[in-house]
């Protein structure tokens, strides 16, 4: 098919190179230049990249991000044609999402939400899970280029849910990780050993394959990004507008958001959310001096 994909980023870049690979003719375009992926060609605006698309993919940090590449000067707008599918896969909240279908319906052209999860190594090893709202027939047709990306595609319904459901499944690796960063700070402080520590964890019915990710950066004290802190915070300030517009109170997500993403120094931003132990640390006066992984 023939994608436009805009947004080379973490897991941008490696989703392009994947379709690229798998056969698809490909149009990049990276807000900042200089940005290339091996048998894609590079457009230098949106709106270049998208004419003659069949399909514009987007991978961006947020709903204004997203906003400036389909509408804004030299956007994707000026190319829509009925038939085109643009399809999202940046974490923005449900709403923006439905609102961007709305004016994309407008030129007759199609919006899917199919945010992702698995993370940079998901997106290097075309294992991404894409959770989907939009038609069941466009995500019928699109399943080549979800295939070419990732292992698995989950409709939930209408434009939006996806983004909605992609927000429920990261506030709990959000809250999951900062239950085994608690407990890890507690029991350096009361003098467990680690690795014994997660001997145990592992035997036990609270491992899992976040666990097993995130403790490895944390014993090594060295968090290079699978997910950017940043973006983790700016999903649970979603999360908490999501709660807030439908009715929902999340007391916990609103204590982690106020006394540990706030308070977590522009050092730790571009580092993995799991980063967000060494505010715990902090508090609790212990080092969190890189050490080799193995030690
Ligand atoms: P990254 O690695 O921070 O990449 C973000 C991308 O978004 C990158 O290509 C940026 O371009 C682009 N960006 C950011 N702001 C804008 C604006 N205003 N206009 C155009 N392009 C922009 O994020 P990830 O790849 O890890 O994540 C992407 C999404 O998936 C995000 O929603 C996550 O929550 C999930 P740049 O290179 O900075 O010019």
């Amino acid at each position: 098919m023939k994608v436009a994909f805009m947004g080379l980023g973490i897991m941008g870049r490696p989703m392009a190179a994947n379709l690229a690979k798998a056969g698809h003719q490909v149009t990049v375009w990276n807000r900042t230049p200089g940005k290339t992926v091996a048998g894609a060609r590079v457009a230098a605006t949106p709106a270049e990249a998208a004419r003659n698309a069949e399909v514009v993919w987007l991978c961006v940090s947020d709903a204004a991000a997203v906003e400036a590449i389909l509408f804004g000067p030299g956007g994707v707008e000026s190319a829509l044609y009925a038939g085109m599918v643009v399809i999202d896969s940046s974490t923005i909240a449900p709403g923006d999402s439905r609102r961007f279908a709305a004016r994309v319906a407008a030129k007759g052209a199609q919006f899917l939400d199919a945010p992702i999860t698995g993370g940079k190594s998901g997106s290097e090893n075309a294992q991404l899970v894409f959770i989907v709202g939009g038609p069941a027939a466009t995500v019928e047709k699109l399943q080549p280029l979800f295939q070419a990306m990732g292992k698995k595609v989950i409709h939930f319904g209408d434009v939006g849910m996806g983004e909605s459901a992609k927000l429920g499944m990261n506030l709990m690796a959000a809250l999951y990780y900062e239950a085994f960063a608690e407990a890890f700070t507690l029991i350096r402080k009361l003098g467990v050993g680690e690795q014994r520590w997660m001997e145990l964890i592992r035997a036990s019915g609270v491992h899992s394959a976040l666990v097993d990710t995130k403790a490895a950066m944390a014993l090594a004290h060295n968090y290079p990004p699978n997910f950017p802190l940043r973006l983790m915070h700016k999903d649970i300030r979603l999360m908490l507008q999501a709660a807030e517009e439908a009715g929902a109170k999340l007391p916990a997500l609103e204590h982690l958001e106020k006394d540990v993403y706030q308070q977590s120094g522009a050092e730790l931003q571009e580092l993995d959310f799991a980063a967000t132990v060494q505010v715990l640390e902090k508090l609790a006066g212990l080092t969190t001096k890189p050490r080799g992984i193995d030690s």
